[in-house]
């Protein structure tokens, strides 16, 4: 059977760019077809200047909407990353695999290290080796598929890169695995700069749509999404890339192809209202559940800790077979 693994980090409230580009999926497809297991990546959140309440409280919140999304404990593994030494073993081994400049060329440690520092920070030497810690993530439960959105994309193909480095140096140790993009919505844009992705820790708040904001913000903020100055309803993701971003997001709600769904709109406003219905109702569940999940926190937490059991087991011999193979002392 397939093995899939992928993960949120609990960076900020999750987005609707998290849902459409990678929860839905996970829940709708992967946890069905797959030995799946998904996971808090708590670490990473700790890449960037963090209130240490606010993660811990961002990783519960991330926690529940996963299973609010539909993620079923008996079908898949749903765990916190740090909850499980073994990501954090094998990250080391990797960051001896690596090398700085393939770390330095990944486009999010530039586009991250620049925001700290625009906002007057310093960059943690954890931004840069996060790819090997996500790598990690990956290698350590013999992953076959990885499915993210496309801004994860590049850090999937290093973890791939690395997986077959250390298994041509030191002998065959890990699975070599790939990414999976959704079809549509791989990429949701932010309804105020609709060239810029729509990320969880962005500054920009009324061009996010967060999963647990209510309809009428949500209404709201899908109204008030920058377009441009044209008249007709074109797929155009280039030279209109606010309106293609909401007919991608519609077809994304109500299936369908972004093109086609074009010819069905003569105003950018009769687009916005059935986008704005559409988001609503897409998240109407996921609401109602996470609010039934909050009155029970015992539940989550049970899930939490008989995933990170199960994903201990799981990723041990892995991560012990990589200690010996590249040459370190058995305990
Ligand atoms: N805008 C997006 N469109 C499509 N997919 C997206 N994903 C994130 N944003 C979009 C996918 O959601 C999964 C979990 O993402 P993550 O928690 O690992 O964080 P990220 O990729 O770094 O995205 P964020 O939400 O923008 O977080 P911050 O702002 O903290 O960097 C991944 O599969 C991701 O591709």
């Amino acid at each position: 059977m397939t093995r899939v693994f992928s993960g949120v980090k609990p960076t900020g409230h999750l987005t609707l760019g998290n849902y459409l580009g990678a929860m839905r999926r996970w829940a709708e497809v992967d946890q069905h077809q797959a030995d799946a297991l998904f996971c808090v990546v708590d670490l990473h959140a700790l890449t960037v200047d963090h209130d240490p309440a606010r993660v811990r409280r961002l990783s519960r919140q991330a926690a529940t909407l996963l299973l609010a999304a539909g993620l079923d404990p008996q079908l898949c593994t749903v765990f916190v990353q740090s909850h499980v030494d073994e990501h954090a073993r094998l990250s080391y081994l990797l960051e001896c695999v690596a090398t700085d400049g393939e770390m330095r060329r990944m486009i999010q440690y530039k586009e991250k290290a620049a925001r700290e520092q625009q906002r007057g920070g310093s960059v943690r030497l954890s931004l840069l080796t996060y790819p090997a810690l996500m790598a990690a993530d990956i290698l350590a439960y013999d992953t076959d598929e990885v499915p993210v959105g496309e801004d994860q994309t590049q850090h999937v193909e290093l973890a791939r890169d690395l997986a077959v480095r250390f298994n041509h140096r030191y002998g065959h140790t890990f699975v070599v695995p790939r990414a999976t993009a959704p079809k549509v919505a791989a990429r949701v844009m932010n309804l105020q700069h609709p060239t810029s992705k729509m990320g969880k820790s962005d500054d920009s708040g009324p061009g996010i749509v967060y999963l647990l904001d209510e309809p009428d913000v949500v209404r709201k903020k899908v109204m008030r999404a920058v377009t441009d100055s044209g008249q007709e309803v074109v797929y155009d993701r280039q030279g209109r890339p606010g309106v293609a971003n909401l007919l991608e997001i519609l077809a994304a709600c109500e299936g369908g192809d972004p093109e086609q769904l074009s010819g069905a709109y003569e105003t950018y406003g009769a687009l916005k209202k059935d986008t704005a219905e559409a988001v609503v109702e897409l998240l109407r569940p996921v609401q109602e559940r996470h609010r039934e999940l909050c009155a029970d926190p015992a539940y989550v937490e049970g899930v939490l800790r008989a995933g990170a059991e199960k994903a201990r087991k799981m990723a041990r011999p892995t991560v012990d077979a990589a200690y010996r193979a590249i040459g370190l002392l058995p305990a």
